[in-house]
């Protein structure tokens, strides 16, 4: 897998599948979760409501990835995962690394070539980004796939791309 971050819109990303940092209701919300709606269009919110209908107390567990087609976007799909929430306290890494590599699996099952990623957690749910930086190149490298060929982070800021850079390199 080649791996690499840039800075952009995850929403304009040319790729076989995105991935959204949702949370585990599914039915949209801020940050990057609420673009790629915005960008897909309607299509996406009925897709993921008629998914949570089906799963377990109507959540998506933090750490797992279910799919949706993309709607409008140029990706052909998009892949949702809910991020654990940053605690100071308790450690939840394995969840985050757990987002990366769940989501990868989902991607690998659809065939998709190209994947991908914003930096999951690191926004609204308050995980600190050189930390999250390096769970999500850990995720990844620890997965094994088939058809998965790249792999991009796509950061919406500097200081989120020099913490990408900066674990891809550590
Ligand atoms: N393209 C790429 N990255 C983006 C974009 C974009 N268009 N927009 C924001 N980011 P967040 P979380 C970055 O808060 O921390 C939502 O309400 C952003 O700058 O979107 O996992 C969900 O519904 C940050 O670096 O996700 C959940 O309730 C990163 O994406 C909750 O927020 C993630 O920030 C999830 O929180």
């Amino acid at each position: 897998m080649d791996l690499r971050a840039v800075r952009g819109d995850i929403t304009q990303a040319d790729v076989d599948v995105i991935v959204n940092a949702a949370n585990p209701g599914l039915l949209g919300g801020g940050g990057v979760d609420g673009a790629i709606h915005r960008a897909a269009g309607p299509a996406l919110l009925a897709e993921c409501r008629a998914i949570v209908a089906q799963l377990p107390d109507r959540r998506l567990p933090r750490g797992q990835a279910v799919a949706t087609t993309g709607g409008r976007l140029p990706a052909r799909w998009v892949v949702h995962t809910a991020g654990p929430i940053w605690s100071a306290s308790r450690d939840h890494s394995a969840v985050l690394r757990s987002c990366y590599s769940e989501s990868l699996r989902v991607a690998d099952g659809l065939g998709a070539r190209s994947v991908a990623f914003p930096a999951i957690s690191a926004g609204v749910y308050g995980w600190p980004v050189e930390d999250a930086a390096r769970q999500a190149v850990a995720g990844v490298r620890g997965s094994s796939v088939e058809h998965v060929q790249e792999v991009r982070f796509v950061l919406f800021s500097d200081e989120s791309l020099a913490a990408f850079d900066a674990a891809l390199i550590g």
